[in-house]
Order: C-alpha cells, then sequence, then structure tokens
C-alpha cells in the first residue's frame, strides 16, 4: 500500500468513527414533542384526571411512559472508577513501529486512528469530588480497522497488590467503611490502613498515592501508564515485553492538599471543566505515547521480577521510546451516551499486542467484560454507539437483551454449508496468541521473584525532591491521622521503617507514634530522576491567571499584560468586588470575568496584581483579595504586581520575600515566584518574568520560609 493511499485509510478511520456516531445523533431542534413511539404529544403539564381535581387515569399512556422511563434512568455505577470525564480525539505514531508490531494502528505515520478517552478517579462515587486524594484512571479506546484496542491505564505505574484475588479486598478496604458508609472518596479511615499494615506488597503504591501524583492539577497534566506487562509481536513472530506510557506535553503538575481540599467545596468539578474548557477554546490535550521494550532474553536482568504490577522498570534502566501522539479535540454530546456507557477491557487487544503472565493483569482480564454485563445490562453492550468498533462485526452471537442488530441470515452457527462457512475464521489475519511455552504445577503460590516489597518504595523516596517528599510526609500526617486504631497508626511508622528511617521518624512525629527503635531501610542508595516531578516539562501554555482590579485601574498596564499572556497561551480572567464593568484612570471600561463570590485563588494557577492608585485601595480594604494572594502565596503559585498593585502585597500576609519597594525603584524583583516591579512604564520585561515564573508552575522554595502565610 503506498503512503496516499494509507493516508486515505486513516482519514477514512477518522471520519468512519464520526459518521458512525452521526447516525445515531439527535439534536431534538425545532421538533415536535412526541412518545418513544412517535405520536405527539398535546400537553405534557398536566396528567389526564378524572375532572381538574380528580385522580389520575390508568389510561394516561403519556404520564405512564414519562414516569416509567425516569424511574429506570439510572444504571449501576462503575465498582471502581465512578466518576469520569471523557473526550473524543486522535492517535497517530510518528514513525512506523513494524519492527516490533504488526498492530495496524502503529503501522504508519498516515494512520490516523480515533480514539475516546475516559479519566477518572477510582474510589468516589459518581458525585463525589475530582480534587480528592486518589490514583486516576486514564483509559483509552482505540478506534482501529482490526478492532477496538482498549489501553486502560493509571496514571501511578505500579499497583496497590500483585494478584488479582486479592482486588476485591483491596477495593473493599479502601471504599466507605460498611456499616456507615463513611469517609466518601477518602483513604483516610482505619479499614484501609489496616488493609494496609497486614499487605506488605501494597508498601510501594502507599508511597505513590500520598505523592503528589494523587492529586493532579488537571487531566491534561498527568502521565498515564498501561501498569502490566504486555508484549509486542511483530510480523515474523518475534514477541518482546513492553510497558505502555501516556507523557502529557504540557508537563506532569499537581495541586497542594489545601487547594484540593478546598477545591472539593468550591468547584467538586474541577478537573472536568478543565478539560471542558481546554477543548472548548481549542487548547487541545496532547499526549505522546511511549513505549519501554524489553527483549525477552532480559526477562530475569533485573533485581525485580517483570511481571510484578508493585514494580515500575525504571526509565533510566529501560527508556521509553515516544512513539506517537494523542490529541484529545472534540468534547462528547452526551455524558451518559458516551462517557457513561463507554466499555474498556484491557482484553480489547489487536494483532500484534499480547499478554504477558502478569497475575494481576491474567484477572483483570476476566473482570471487565463481567462487570459489563451487569452494569450495562446484557451481553449487547458492544453495540451501544460509543463502543462499536469502526471494524465490521460478524459472528454468530445472537440475541440477548437490548440487540440492536438485525442479522439478517438463517444461518447462526459454525461450521456450516449453507452459507459456505460464512463468517469463517482467517488463519493468516485473525488473531493469534503468542506461542508462549508455559509449564508448571497447580499451585496457590507466588514466587519468591515478588517477595521483596521495600527496594523500591526506597528507590521512590530517594528520587523525590525535598518539596515532594515533604507533601509526602504531610499526606501520611492527614491520612494516618483519621486512624482512629493507636495500633494501627504504630504499625504503619513501623511498616515504612521498611522503607526508610528518616520517613518513618517523620511519619511518628505527626500521628502520635512511637518513632522506630531499630534503623529501617534497605540500603538501596539508587535514585530515579524520571518519576520525580521537579523534573517534568515546565511550560506556561494554557495556565489561568486571576487579575485583581477595582475601578481606577492602569489601562495600559492591564492591557499590556493581557496580550502578553495571550501571546503565550495563557489565559487571564478579571476578579472584582461585583460583577458588572470596572472603569480605568482614563475610562476605558472591561468586563469583570468573577467575583469574590464564585472565584478563589484555588482556581488558578497565578495571580496579578494591575496598578491604579485608586483600585488598589480598594483592594488593600477588601479582606477577600488580602485573603487571596495570602492563599495563592500560601499555595506556591507565581504572583505577580505592578506598580501601585504591589502596596497590596505589602498589606498582605507575605512575608520573607523581596518585593519591589524604595531601594530597587523601576527594577524587575523576582524572588520564589513573586514578581514584582514599581516607578516603571517599560513592562515587558515584568511580563516576561511573570511568564518564566508561572512557566514554573509552583515555587515550592517558600516552604522553606519561617513564617507561612495564614489562609
Ligand atoms: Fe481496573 N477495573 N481493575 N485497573 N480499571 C475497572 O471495569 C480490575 C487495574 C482501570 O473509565 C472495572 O468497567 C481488576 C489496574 C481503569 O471505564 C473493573 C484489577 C489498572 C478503569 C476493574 C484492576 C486499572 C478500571 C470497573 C486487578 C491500571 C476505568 C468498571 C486486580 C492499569 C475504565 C469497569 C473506565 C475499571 C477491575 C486493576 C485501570 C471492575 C480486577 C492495574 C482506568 O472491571
Amino acid at each position: 500500500m503506498d503512503t496516499v493511499q494509507k493516508k486515505n485509510r486513516g482519514k477514512v478511520q477518522d471520519d468512519t468513527k464520526n459518521e458512525q456516531l452521526e447516525i445515531f445523533r439527535s439534536d431534538h431542534n425545532n421538533e415536535k414533542l412526541t412518545t418513544n413511539h412517535g405520536l405527539q404529544i398535546s400537553n405534557t403539564d398536566d396528567s389526564l384526571k378524572a375532572g381538574s381535581r380528580g385522580p389520575t387515569l390508568m389510561e394516561d399512556f403519556h404520564f405512564r411512559e414519562k414516569l416509567t422511563h425516569f424511574d429506570h434512568e439510572r444504571i449501576p455505577e462503575r465498582v471502581v472508577h465512578a466518576r469520569g470525564f471523557g473526550a473524543h480525539g486522535y492517535f497517530q505514531v510518528y514513525e512506523p513501529m513494524t519492527e516490533y508490531t504488526k498492530a495496524k494502528f502503529l503501522e504508519h505515520p498516515s494512520v490516523k486512528t480515533p480514539v475516546f478517552v475516559r479519566f477518572s478517579t477510582v474510589v468516589g462515587s459518581k458525585g463525589s469530588a475530582d480534587t480528592v486524594r486518589d490514583v486516576r484512571g486514564f483509559a483509552t479506546k482505540f478506534y482501529t480497522s482490526e478492532g477496538n484496542y482498549d489501553l486502560v491505564a493509571n496514571n501511578i505505574p505500579i499497583f496497590f497488590i500483585q494478584d488479582a484475588i486479592k482486588f476485591p479486598d483491596m477495593v473493599h478496604s479502601i471504599k466507605p467503611e460498611p456499616h456507615n458508609d463513611i469517609p466518601q472518596a477518602s483513604a483516610a479511615h482505619d479499614n484501609f490502613w489496616d488493609f494496609i499494615v497486614n499487605t506488605p506488597e501494597i508498601t510501594h503504591m502507599i508511597l505513590w498515592l500520598l505523592s503528589d501524583r494523587a492529586i493532579p492539577r488537571s487531566f491534561r497534566m498527568m502521565e498515564g501508564f498501561g501498569v502490566n506487562t504486555f508484549r509486542l509481536v511483530n510480523a515474523q513472530g518475534k514477541a518482546r515485553f513492553v510497558k505502555f506510557h501516556w507523557k502529557p506535553l504540557l508537563g506532569v503538575h499537581s495541586l497542594v492538599w489545601d487547594e484540593a481540599q478546598k477545591l472539593a467545596g468550591k468547584d467538586p468539578d474541577f478537573h472536568r471543566r478543565d478539560l471542558w474548557d481546554a477543548i472548548s477554546m481549542g487548547n487541545y490535550p496532547e499526549f505522546e505515547l511511549g513505549v519501554q521494550i524489553l527483549e525477552e532474553e532480559n526477562e530475569f536482568k533485573f533485581n525485580f521480577d517483570i511481571l510484578d504490577p508493585t514494580k515500575f522498570w525504571p526509565e533510566e534502566l529501560v527508556p521509553v521510546k515516544i512513539i506517537g501522539k494523542m490529541t484529545l479535540n472534540r468534547n462528547v454530546d452526551n455524558f451518559f451516551a458516551e462517557t457513561e456507557q463507554v466499555a474498556f477491557h484491557p482484553g480489547h487487544v489487536v494483532p500484534g499486542i499480547d499478554f504477558s503472565n502478569d497475575p494481576l493483569l491474567q484477572g483483570r482480564l476476566f473482570s471487565y467484560l463481567d462487570t459489563q454485563l451487569i452494569r450495562l445490562g446484557g451481553p449487547n453492550f458492544h453495540e451501544i454507539p460509543i463502543n462499536r468498533p469502526v471494524a465490521p462485526v460478524h459472528n454468530n452471537q445472537r440475541d440477548g437483551y437490548h440487540r440492536m442488530t438485525i442479522d439478517r441470515s438463517r444461518v447462526n452457527y459454525f461450521p456450516n454449508s449453507l452459507q459456505k462457512n460464512s463468517p469463517i475464521p482467517d488463519p493468516q489475519n485473525g488473531y493469534i496468541h503468542y506461542a508462549e511455552k508455559v509449564e508448571g504445577k497447580k499451585v496457590r503460590e507466588r514466587n519468591p521473584s515478588f517477595k521483596d516489597h521495600y527496594s523500591q518504595a526506597t528507590l521512590f523516596w530517594n528520587s523525590m525532591s525535598e518539596a515532594e517528599r515533604q507533601h509526602i510526609i504531610e499526606a501520611f500526617h492527614f491520612e494516618v491521622g483519621g486512624v482512629t486504631n493507636k495500633e494501627i497508626r504504630q504499625r504503619v511508622v513501623d511498616m515504612f521503617n521498611n522503607v526508610n528511617s528518616q520517613l518513618a521518624i517523620e511519619i511518628a512525629k505527626g500521628v502520635g507514634g512511637t518513632p522506630p527503635i531499630t534503623p529501617g531501610g534497605t540500603g538501596v542508595t539508587a535514585s530515579s530522576p524520571a518519576v520525580s516531578q521537579e523534573n517534568t516539562i515546565k511550560v506556561p501554555q494554557t495556565r489561568k491567571v486571576a487579575i485583581l482590579a477595582e475601578n481606577g485601574f492602569n489601562c495600559t498596564e492591564i492591557v499590556k499584560f493581557m496580550e502578553a499572556m495571550e501571546d503565550v497561551g495563557i489565559t487571564t480572567e478579571i476578579i472584582s468586588t461585583s460583577l458588572g464593568q470596572i472603569t480605568s484612570v482614563s475610562g476605558m471600561e472591561l468586563e469583570v470575568s468573577k467575583h469574590y463570590h464564585s472565584a478563589g485563588s484555588i482556581m488558578y494557577d497565578a495571580v496579578y496584581i494591575t496598578g491604579g492608585r485608586q483600585s488598589v485601595d480598594s483592594l488593600i480594604t477588601n479582606g477577600d483579595s488580602l485573603h487571596f494572594v495570602n492563599e495563592a502565596f500560601k499555595h506556591a503559585k507565581p504572583i505577580g504586581a505592578t506598580n501601585e498593585g504591589v502596596d497590596l502585597l505589602k498589606a498582605s500576609a507575605i512575608q520573607g520575600v523581596k518585593i519591589a519597594g524604595t531601594d530597587n525603584q523601576g527594577q524587575l524583583t523576582t524572588e520564589l515566584g513573586v514578581v514584582t516591579i514599581q516607578n516603571s512604564t517599560d513592562l515587558t520585561s515584568f511580563n516576561q518574568g511573570f511568564i518564566n515564573a508561572v512557566a514554573q508552575h509552583r515555587h515550592w522554595g517558600r516552604q522553606n520560609l519561617k513564617k507561612m502565610v495564614p489562609a
């Protein structure tokens, strides 16, 4: 097939999914109201009664249909990953991957494969908050020409347990406690920590769960990991082990815990809104697909078992090869029809992608299909538009609840002669499982190579920056602080002494425990810089800045600032005391985006205070604006102020950083993400300095300041 043909094929594929969905879309625009059977309705506000004050009549078919449908509108939420948010997009490889896999969608850059992605939290129910401390799901459905391929990933590269048979226990322990259904969407309770201290294999994952990874800034700023070890198989039948990675082009960034908790109240939809808005504005999230490829002969080369899902393959040992890019460019039309009804399954593979004997993966291959049967009400969920492959479906499976296809053939069995054996298996192009040689005794056992639960936990701890370590310790204090049983709290201290003595001592300080008497640790001194978020991509694009201004602001400053931000893809919103317009010294009017009742610093990446005497004098006397900058400072966010705007910072509780003043008039002053300038009309250097500070995401050096502001 030449390139032009391939290009066309890619395009056809992309359009096919959209066209397929088009068939099922209904706008209900400019239409008459009907029953589900097409009968036009004359009145839908009054039920049919015997007399206008009399009882409702059984024969009111419209009333009955409307109420019955409503009564049956809910389906069971997912047993885990109930709260999620999805988007459409496409994927293309950068170069042919034929050396490693025969998967057609990885064959050539001209193949553009439509995708649907659903991001999720794990523990909370469907109505819980987005910013809770939790693992995030990152599931992608590729609608390939060879059938759907699902990469059902998380934003943490390892898992809690090694064997799927422990999954129900693990999930029961972290979910709300069964007697009182408390707490919701939180790991800070006795049952979970009781399970933890009795499950040494969970140690490594708990460090990740208590790290910044579990409170992402945005779905757009998370990595994705296939977690389990899979295989890539090429056309010659050669197989290699593989781990899948998604790498966001905006880098990996997180909230701080205080901010995450406040957002759960002020904007529980923070992550879904962020994704929806970004796509609506054309800021399409992009993720590169990476693979860690391991030759089969290197299977036993490491000091961990490559089939153990509580271990990651350090990128420094097995580099991540970036092979393509996914772009999310379309929001859903209907949340229920698409995001809720989409059904992922790690067993949805295509030729060229195969499994390993990872015992967690093996169990997953059972669970996902099983769960869809109850959640989506029967065996025909593959016919729901969002789940339909673009590849044709032909088999002898028939009937069942909600069957949509009208199978016209009288033949529903194989082999047959009435239809010349159609549909017929294809031994050449059909899926062939990798012919791995396996032998062994039937045993309920864990291989000894799965028994080291602490070395990689130490490696992870060693890899964290000072700020990241501090966040983990504080997370222990919060989470274990929520445990009422003293013995469990002490056992947490002792458990993490196996990883690192200093960590255990720090945990003990915050949970009323006794520091370990015997020094712990594993002796591992190595680190993996790739897992620290300190080393991630840092760019200003798509960040959101709050501008604090009131009547009497300086219009040149604000306009120049907004232009400079827009030029690099930063969005700005004006926050003021009330909605409507504010007027500058020179009479220019600006529309206020939000007032202090609807906005908080926690909803922004950075804050800017523009000059103008009257504006700043009002800000200084307003508790809300002072709180806004104090809180942003506490959360280590960039703060900028120009000319009179600097006075608001001086009036705030910010301490310990240098701010423009009498001794440095006209000069740009930047310290720990606080960017200020006074007595200057040339704001180019200020704007650039502020953009640089925004790109840094947070300025953790402030954590070392002795006096942190209250907020
Ligand atoms: Fe899942 N998981 N899981 N999981 N998982 C589900 O399937 C399960 C695991 C992941 O947005 C369920 O349709 C078992 C690892 C995501 O719809 C269920 C085990 C990883 C999603 C299920 C695991 C994941 C799920 C619940 C191991 C990262 C949401 C609803 C023992 C690689 C997909 C559903 C979506 C969902 C079972 C472990 C990721 C019950 C048995 C490891 C992203 O089938």
